[in-house]
């Protein structure tokens, strides 16, 4: 085992190899997959098929944060998510809770979830005191600007150091406030303020990012993908999505956060099994 997260009341580790952070957005309009699963009903079924699937985590988002959206109202953004989590949680699924909004964030935990998702990377002191407090496990997103603008003009002289620097920041930040290292994964935030070059910098040294920490990458049905292979429709890069997911893998990222949870993990289990005959110095040739 070389990966552990502890959380609120447990662990997610990769003796079942990567784990997979399934994608559950609760919003009218995601952009790959806004408005399929915005009636609870939908949005717990998607859940299970997730967990089926292979999924060790569920990320239940409220708020979209596809360059230029709209911000949601917390009300909102809790009317949206809390149903979702409150029954996933009960069917023992680790649930983690994808929003910028500590008052959001509270009530999912209080409603069972175990992670905090904070695409804003910690940068609100109240999402910091809760998660310290709550003890959650916390995911800290690198992000340049802020949704509405983000890809307006992303600029860096060295991408893959800044973020890193940055995500090192926020993580001490974190640990002075009383949340354990061990609680602790960061995300470069591949799509939030990033040009292509700067998002493939980053996934080529995906693991460098952490400096040590796990490192999980979020690449799932992005532009990138698209202006590289030319399929437009986001939920027609799945293909794209897993092939990334390995070169990602290897490039030392720890987890995964995608929407096609089966894709991701069947390339997972080929690239498991190549590695691990490479490690048995075998030659059948
Ligand atoms: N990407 C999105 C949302 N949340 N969280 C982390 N940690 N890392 C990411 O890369 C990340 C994230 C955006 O993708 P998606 O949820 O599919 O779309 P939308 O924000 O439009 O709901």
């Amino acid at each position: 085992m070389t990966f552990r997260w502890e959380l609120r009341t447990r662990a997610v580790d990769d003796t079942g190899g990567t784990p997979v952070m399934g994608i559950l957005n609760v919003t009218p309009d995601s952009f790959s997959d806004g408005g399929h699963y915005l009636d609870p009903r939908s949005a717990i079924d998607r859940g299970r098929r997730l967990v089926a699937d292979g999924a060790a985590i569920v990320d239940v988002g409220g708020e979209s944060t596809r360059p230029g959206a709209d911000p949601v109202d917390e009300d909102e953004e809790r009317r949206r998510v809390l149903p979702v989590v409150e029954v996933l949680a009960a069917e023992g699924v680790v649930v983690s809770i994808d929003t910028m909004k500590p008052g959001v964030a509270a009530a999912a935990i209080d409603a069972g979830a175990e992670i905090v998702n904070d695409v804003g990377g910690l940068s609100d002191p109240d999402m910091v005191a809760l998660c310290a407090e709550r003890g959650a496990g916390v995911v800290i997103m690198h992000m340049q600007g802020e949704p509405r603008t983000m890809q307006d003009h992303p600029v860096y002289d060295d991408v893959v150091r800044e973020v890193a620097d940055h995500l090192a920041r926020q993580a001490a930040v974190a640990e002075a406030a009383g949340i354990a290292s061990s609680r602790i994964v960061v995300d470069p935030g591949i799509g939030f303020g990033k040009t292509l070059d700067h998002n493939l910098a980053l996934l080529a040294n995906a693991g460098a990012v952490g400096r040590g920490r796990p490192v999980l990458v979020g690449h799932s049905r992005k532009r990138f993908l698209g202006t590289i292979t030319g399929v437009d429709e986001a939920a027609d890069r799945d293909e794209a999505t897993a092939v990334v997911s390995v070169l990602a893998v290897e490039a030392g990222a720890g987890l995964l956060r995608v929407h096609d949870v089966a894709r991701t993990k069947l390339a997972l289990r080929l690239r498991a099994a190549i590695v691990a005959a490479g490690d048995d110095g075998e030659s059948e040739r």
